[in-house]
């Protein structure tokens, strides 16, 4: 172990500048209102990268909804003021403190605390942050004095509640373009599916569906808005995306011309989409999850047919009380069994949900840990090891018996693993890395219970990354690399850069951190206008290439990257006016066969 602290080299984010560029905003306003740290204290502290990473509910802030009357004592807002406070709300607080404002990550701040700590309290809480992780929305210039007094009034209205989603709304907003029986029979085109990618244009509501040999962009879709993420069909026919509007668009690559077979809304805001993946049950269902509603919803995999909706309101897995909005964080198909994997965020819950009774729905419900986000597969597919980001840990689940295996605290801040990264390392044998969001350590966990079983579910080494704000880490069976992203650190240089690790360089020494390659992706692309972040590596069909989104303003040039992942060497940048904001990446072959 040769990173045993968070360094005092970790950069923090000075302001929420970034957050608004990215168009991610959001963090706790009022963590612990009962010790109070010194106004000082208040007024000396930074923002980092871990509390701008929050949740943005762009979707919700676009709803119009009645102004709530104001009790005696408490002062009104008009309903034009109490749509922007609803907007700014939604983007910028709900991801902390919930929609209902009954808390998350951030503390509740329901109207019986807020009218008890009054107006003068909240607006100057709400002006400086706190250094326990609420932003200085006031002092950093992202809101005016007005709107700091405007919303400090806000929250102490009961808050608005925005509509449910059920199956008559799902009914209403599903369209089958074109039904299965018109759909071909066999591959009409010539396009090497194995080898293409799926490219989020997250501010365009697009992707772009690129060739990994030629790099020739060979469509481009609309989809979501602010899309977010694409998953395969375990045939690798049929390519699911979704949006933060919680729209999901299937698209069918057999076609002659690939396009978007069916889609459906599952609710206002959503992150996550997957489809069945166990034996003889390929192809037949799809899921989502939305965050608002916080729900999933089981789909018919050729027309995505909303069949069953759960919803995840219930309780905490510790303190056991009850949270009304638990969001659905990342899915899992399992290959072990015919299941789906559905992490719960605010309670803490991992749901393995059988789809093979969907009327008799069994549901295997196991107790992990709180703030549940992403994760992946371990290099066997049967261990699910996915980040509790908030609380700095990790959890494994078996999914071959359906069990907790072990929580484990990754010694860094705020772990963000994206599907991890599965490493053979060399004296530790197979292993699973992640990096995190609030430092710039990577933690590698054993994950080979019965060839290394001291080993096992252990952080065996944690060494130093680029700097904090790290969102993605990548390898590839059989490749000797680990890319380590550092996309949201507040230097330009660092978030335009990538760390390359040599797998075989590797040890068990305490004393010695490995060093690592810096590669300038950034500067490679020769983007010269703006700060353009470097984001989520992406291997082709081979293992041969690495790709990375150099992401910049929506109204500014980016690129993709590609590079050698034997020699290190640039050998392609993708450049394109419809390459608009592009984030992640997915090859069809390895998101198909979960390879990474
Ligand atoms: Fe993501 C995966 C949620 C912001 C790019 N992101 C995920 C998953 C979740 C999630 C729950 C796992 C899905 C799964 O596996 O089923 N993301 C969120 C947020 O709540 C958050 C923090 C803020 C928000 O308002 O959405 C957020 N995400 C971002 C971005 O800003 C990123 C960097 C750029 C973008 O396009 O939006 C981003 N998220 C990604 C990517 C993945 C992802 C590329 C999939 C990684 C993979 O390798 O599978």
């Amino acid at each position: 172990m040769t990173c045993q602290h968070i360094s005092t080299r970790s950069t923090l984010f000075a302001s929420a500048a970034l957050a608004l560029i990215l168009g991610m905003t959001g963090s706790a306003l009022a963590q612990d209102t009962a010790d109070q740290p010194p106004q000082a204290e208040l007024e000396d502290h930074t923002t980092q990268p871990q509390d701008q990473y929050q949740p943005s509910l762009d979707v919700l802030a676009e709803e119009e909804l009645p102004v709530p009357g104001a009790p005696e004592g408490v002062e009104p807002l008009t309903q034009a003021e109490f749509n922007e406070a609803n907007e700014i709300y939604f983007q910028r607080c709900a991801g902390c403190h919930g929609v209902l404002r009954k808390g998350a990550t951030g503390k509740a701040l329901t109207p019986d605390l807020t009218r008890e700590l009054g107006f003068e309290y909240l607006q100057s809480f709400i002006n400086y942050g706190s250094p326990a992780g609420m932003p200085n929305w006031g002092t950093s210039g992202d809101l005016t004095p007005e709107q700091v007094d405007m919303m400090a009034k806000y929250i102490m209205l009961d808050p608005a509640s925005p509509p449910e989603w059920g199956m008559p709304e799902m009914r209403e907003s599903w369209i089958v373009h074109v039904p299965p029986e018109d759909r071909p029979t066999e591959k009409m085109n010539d396009w090497d599916l194995d080898n293409l990618f799926s490219v989020t244009l997250r501010d365009a509501g697009q992707i772009a569906l690129i060739d990994g040999g030629t790099y020739e962009i060979r469509k481009v879709l609309d989809t979501g808005y602010a899309v977010h993420i694409s998953r395969m069909s375990a045939s690798g026919r049929y390519l699911f995306v979704i949006g933060r509007d919680a729209k999901v668009d299937m698209i069918d690559l057999w076609m002659e011309d690939p396009s978007v077979v069916a889609e459906i809304k599952i609710g206002s805001e959503a992150r996550s989409v997957e489809t069945s993946k166990m034996e003889g049950w390929e192809d037949k269902y799809a899921i989502a999850g939305a965050y608002w509603p916080p729900q999933y919803v089981i789909m018919d995999g050729a027309t995505l047919e909303p069949l069953r909706i759960v919803s995840t309101r219930g309780m905490t897995y510790d303190e056991q009380v009850y949270h009304p909005e638990p969001r659905v964080a990342a899915i899992l198909g399992s290959h072990y069994r015919p299941e789906f994997i559905v992490n719960v965020k605010e309670t803490g819950k991992i749901q393995l949900v059988d789809y093979t009774d969907l009327k008799n729905l069994k549901i295997t419900e196991i107790d992990a840990e709180r703030f549940l986000h992403d994760g992946g597969l371990d290099s066997t597919r049967r261990y699910f090891i996915t980040a509790a980001n908030a609380r700095d840990r990790l959890v494994v689940i078996d999914t071959k018996e359906g069990t907790l295996e072990a929580v484990t605290d990754t010694g860094g801040i705020t772990p963000h693993p994206g599907r991890g990264a599965n490493i053979e390392h060399p004296v530790y044998g197979p292993v699973w890395a992640t990096s995190h969001l609030g430092g710039e350590s990577v933690a590698l966990i054993g994950t080979d219970p019965e060839g290394h079983p001291d080993q096992a579910w252990k952080i065996v080494d944690s060494f130093y990354a680029l700097g904090g704000g790290s969102l993605f880490v990548k390898t590839y069976p059989g490749s000797n690399h680990l890319y380590v992203d550092a996309t949201l650190n507040p230097d330009a240089e660092i978030s335009g850069s990538v760390a390359v690790f040599n797998i075989d360089e590797f040890d068990d020494d305490p004393e010695t951190e490995p060093e690592y390659t810096t590669l300038n992706i950034a500067e490679m692309a020769e983007i010269t206008e703006g700060q353009p972040r470097v984001v989520q590596g992406e291997f082709n069909k081979d293992g041969t290439e690495v790709w990375f989104s150099v992401w910049n303003a929506q109204d500014m040039e980016s690129a993709i990257v590609v590079i050698n992942d034997e020699t290190l060497e640039l050998v392609k940048v993708i450049k394109d006016p419809r390459l608009i904001t592009p984030t992640g990446k997915f090859n069809v072959k390895n998101t198909q066969q979960d390879i990474y």
